[in-house]
């Protein structure tokens, strides 16, 4: 019989990328996903609406799936929106993954067993610590979604440590793609450097150039959850692939790459700066490396480069005519 997956946050990058990884395992893929939100979705998988505010429609979606394999990628994930929006943070990104939690305690079959857990924590909970960051370094969130995402770190501990049951965290780094939200920083450097390329967008306006992060490749990183959940104990694993590098850096790689100069294009927009920064982050991830094997495939000249000539494709459909001006 197929294992049995319910991926929370199935429509996002992430939730796209592990869909793929298990289907080609032969699992059997359920998504929980907001209503209308259905883009990234293989049509393989079998999807239920709700969200993660909704604890009564998750309990009855355990009810009708019985996951072995539970990933809780569901989240308000953006770091600058979440100081707009901080109460709905977290109580999506945060009381959102107890939920999972509870209802995953509560869903005990007859011999006591249970279905193993992933949470979709996050580098950012460790804010402006020394790097590199690995799992011994204390947290200090900086953000509204920081703090929800330290919240729901502890629960996944706790409901380990209480009740046994088998939950481990992913403390992933960032990890971008084609697939990544416009609206964060490197697919809307990618998507605006092929359109200016093209003629079709003149601008690009930015916020702090100089922040750096340790960048991967989000079809490596999802390799890492499932790895984590295929080990014989719960625990948590920083995933990372330690090199750091600034906004300016991808900046360059990106428009090197269409042979433009970015410094003709870019302008400095205060609205895309925080009110609080992590300046840099850098993960040590040799605990992974050592106990599940995992290791980053894709480098960052390479990535820069696979999401450029995406989007280039894309903006030339657009240039044709063959897709709309609007970003969804
Ligand atoms: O920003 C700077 C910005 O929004 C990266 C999420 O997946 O990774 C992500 O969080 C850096 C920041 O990602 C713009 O200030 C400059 O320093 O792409 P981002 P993030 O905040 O690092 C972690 C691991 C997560 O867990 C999160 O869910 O780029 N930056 N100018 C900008 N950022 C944005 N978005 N837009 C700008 O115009």
């Amino acid at each position: 019989m197929n294992r049995v997956a319910l991926v929370t946050g199935l429509s996002g990058q992430d939730g796209s990328y592990l869909a793929e990884f298990l289907l080609e395992r032969d699992y059997d893929v359920h998504g929980l996903v907001p209503y209308g939100r259905r883009e990234l979705c293989d049509p393989r998988c079998q999807l239920h609406y709700g969200d993660l505010t909704d604890a009564s429609r998750i309990a009855a979606v355990f009810n009708d799936v019985s996951p072995d394999e539970v990933y809780n990628l569901g989240a308000q994930s953006h770091v600058r929106v979440s100081f707009d929006l901080p109460v709905h943070t977290a109580d999506v990104t945060g009381v959102g993954a107890l939920r999972v939690l509870e209802a995953m305690r509560q869903h005990r079959d007859a011999s006591g067993r249970s279905p193993r857990f992933y949470q979709a924590s996050s580098s950012e909970m460790f804010g402006n610590a020394v790097s590199p960051q690995d799992e011994s370094t204390p947290f200090h969130p900086l953000s509204p979604y920081a703090c929800a995402k330290v919240f729901a770190y502890w629960q996944t501990v706790n409901y380990r440590d209480a009740y046994e049951l088998f939950a481990s965290n992913g403390i992933l780094f960032n990890h971008e793609s084609p697939r990544r939200g416009e609206h964060f920083v490197t697919r809307k450097i990618t998507r605006a450097a092929a359109r200016i390329k093209l003629g079709l967008q003149d601008r690009l306006a930015l916020g702090n150039l100089e922040a750096r992060r340790d960048w991967g490749f989000a079809g490596d990183y999802v390799e890492a959850m499932w790895l984590m959940l295929q080990h014989d104990e719960a625990d948590d694993f920083v995933i990372a692939t330690g090199q750091t590098h600034s906004v300016r850096d991808f900046l360059e790689e990106v428009f090197g790459h269409l042979d433009l100069d970015y410094n003709d294009f870019v302008e400095i927009d205060p609205q895309f700066f925080r009110p609080i920064e992590v300046d840099a982050l850098r993960g040590n991830s040799e605990k992974a490396r050592r106990i599940l094997g995992w290791e980053p495939r894709v480098s960052f000249s390479e990535l820069a480069r696979l999401m450029t000539e995406h989007d280039l494709e894309e903006a030339r459909a657009e240039a044709q005519g063959l897709t709309s001006e609007t970003p969804n």
